[in-house]
């Protein structure tokens, strides 16, 4: 591996204000929150599976999380849960009756298939969809493709009601088009922006931005995959979300995963790497062809391109895979510098701590600050603050034309501040379960529960019917 570590001669001009505001999306957890070891290939899951869960203490958390990162001064927003039980598709499996045989039958007879049916993974909302802004798009708008997230079945039921949020919440179709997930076909295995990065100069608003997307397998050219766990994310998937957004080709960048890191539980990229504007933290195994990677990256994104390896040798992968380090959010503060935001498993191993201090005091990146969240019932389940959150970029505006102000498209209820964030917490204290063991999934007032949840919510932040049951 060639020495990427020292930034560019204008890597300290980087401190300048972003070309574009980021809103970032959190998914809010739902009450059906649990662990049914469902995600192959994710540790985390595979380790916690028949755990008793807290749905209340995760949602909390996530609540926290946000205010936390709100008080950066980073635009903060949210997502709503999805349906649970997913009813239709117990039924779409034979299940027949009222819900509560349905549900039944189906503990009885499939748990495995209840529990996916009951998985909350659409609040890892880093792989709701793939988003370049309008200023990146050959058309102007912004563009958000739904992920088809086809290889794990309890994550395939997701698509249709993310897109029906997504459509809510990014109604205005003068600026935002949300497409539709891709076909779920062996070619187009797609994970969202969890295998996605965009990377701009922070100091000359005329460079193009550059689209980084990395994919497990290129199933055109095979043998260059993984021999234990699924590689989720597909080049050709890659490609066609790349077409969706109306990018230039010229530049976007796909780089493929090493199969030895999905080996070791890297099932998306977001576990080895983490990018904001034109810095990128990464582990040196993160991608096969490692130089070439970096050549076209600092071709593309020029002179401020500021990579930060981590080795080997200062972090194994297993340790990455252990503490989600890379899982970590990256975010432009209000004083121009960046904040690393890690889970608190970073903190507790010295190792990962270690990294995040040595990044934080070196002054040749940006990186002026760390700060640890407890996320701990969403890492869990193999989701840190990273996989917590949707970035969406938007268009640079003036202060004083509001009207180029692209917030103005962002449906209001999902934004959050102070007092959404009390409204969140005291609905959460109302509905969520405390605990939630495998045989609570059957019980049908959870799933009565549910709906009159999201039924509230969606009144209380003004949404229009978002899921199957408001019809
Ligand atoms: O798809 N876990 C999720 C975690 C997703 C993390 N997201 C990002 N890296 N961006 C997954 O593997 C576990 C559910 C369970 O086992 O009950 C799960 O789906």
């Amino acid at each position: 591996m060639r020495s990427h570590t020292v930034c560019g001669v204008t890597a300290a001009n980087q401190t300048g204000i972003p070309t574009a505001t980021e809103a970032n999306f959190d998914g809010l957890v739902g009450m059906t929150h649990n662990y049914a070891g469902l995600a192959a290939g994710n540790m985390a899951s595979q380790n916690n599976a028949g755990r008793i869960s807290n749905p209340k203490a995760a949602a909390l958390q996530g609540i926290a999380k946000m205010e936390a990162v709100a008080a950066l001064g980073v635009m903060q927003c949210f997502l709503p849960p999805q349906e649970r039980p997913a009813i239709w598709v117990l039924r779409q499996n034979g299940f027949t009756g009222d819900d509560a045989k349905v549900l039944a039958d189906a503990h009885a007879n499939k748990p495995h298939l209840l529990a996916q049916c009951c998985s909350s993974s659409f609040m890892w909302s880093a792989n709701a969809a793939t988003v370049a802004p309008a200023q990146d798009a050959r058309d102007q708008r912004t563009h958000l493709v739904v992920a088809n997230l086809k290889s794990m079945p309890h994550r395939a039921i997701e698509p249709p009601c993310t897109h029906a949020i997504l459509s809510a919440v990014f109604a205005d179709r003068e600026r935002f088009v949300v497409h539709q997930a891709l076909p779920s076909s062996a070619q187009m295995g797609d994970e969202g922006a969890a295998n996605h990065t965009r990377l701009f100069d922070a100091t000359n608003s005329q460079h193009p931005a550059t689209h980084f997307f990395v994919y497990g397998i290129d199933t055109a050219n095979p043998q260059r995959q993984p021999k234990i766990h699924p590689a989720r994310q597909t080049l050709q998937a890659s490609q066609s979300v790349a077409n969706l957004l109306q990018l230039d080709l010229a530049q976007c960048v796909f780089a493929q995963q090493h199969p030895d890191a999905i080996d070791q539980g890297v099932f998306h990229n977001d576990v080895v790497a983490v990018g904001n504007a034109s810095t990128l933290l990464y582990h040196q195994d993160a991608w096969l062809d490692h130089d070439r990677v970096m050549d076209a990256l600092t071709e593309r994104v020029g002179n401020s391109f500021c990579p930060l390896a981590v080795s080997r040798d200062e972090l194994t992968m297993a340790e990455a895979v252990s503490t989600y380090l890379f899982n970590s959010q990256l975010v432009t503060t209000t004083d121009g510098t960046m904040t690393l935001v890690c889970p608190s498993e970073v903190e507790h191993h010295a190792r990962a701590r270690a990294v995040a201090q040595r990044i934080q005091q070196d002054r040749r990146n940006s990186i002026s600050r760390v700060v640890y969240l407890d996320v701990r019932e969403s890492m869990r389940n193999g989701g840190g603050p990273a996989c917590l959150r949707l970035r969406v970029p938007l268009a640079p505006h003036s202060d004083s034309d509001p009207s180029t102000n692209t917030l103005q498209g962002i449906h209001p209820g999902c934004i959050f501040n102070s007092q959404r964030a009390a409204q969140l917490r005291a609905w959460v204290e109302t509905w969520y379960p405390d605990q939630l063991t495998p045989e609570d999934l059957a019980d049908p007032m959870l799933l009565k529960r549910n709906r009159d949840a999201l039924d509230a919510l969606t009144k209380q932040l003004a949404l229009p019917a978002i899921y199957p049951f408001q019809g």
